[in-house]
């Protein structure tokens, strides 16, 4: 999966994913560094442990690799307050 990240928004390549391990390149195309961080969701809150990509400074790409099982997951940026700017977006493991 490729995830665009850009001020304010992140747009994956695919919304469903196969569970199991999925590599996730992000490539910030904006001017700020931004990371990327993925939790699942559960009754509308984000819950258990975060996997994240590393902070990732303007035009770069990097890379990790997530074990995501199948439910509903909230992919985000965490730097302060990108979260609450729209660096925010639903994905599907199936
Ligand atoms: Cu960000």
């Amino acid at each position: 999966m490729l995830v665009y990240a850009q001020e304010w928004s992140l747009w994956p390549s695919r919304t469903s994913l196969p569970s199991g391990r999925v590599v996730v390149q992000l490539w910030n195309r904006g001017q700020d560094a931004h990371d990327l961080h993925v939790r699942r969701v559960a009754r509308g809150r984000m819950v258990g442990r975060a996997q994240a990509a590393p902070v990732t400074l303007s035009g770069a790409v990097t890379q990790a690799s997530w074990a995501l099982r199948s439910g509903l997951y909230e992919l985000y940026c965490s730097m302060p307050g990108h979260l609450a700017r729209g660096m925010h977006v639903l994905v599907r493991v199936r």
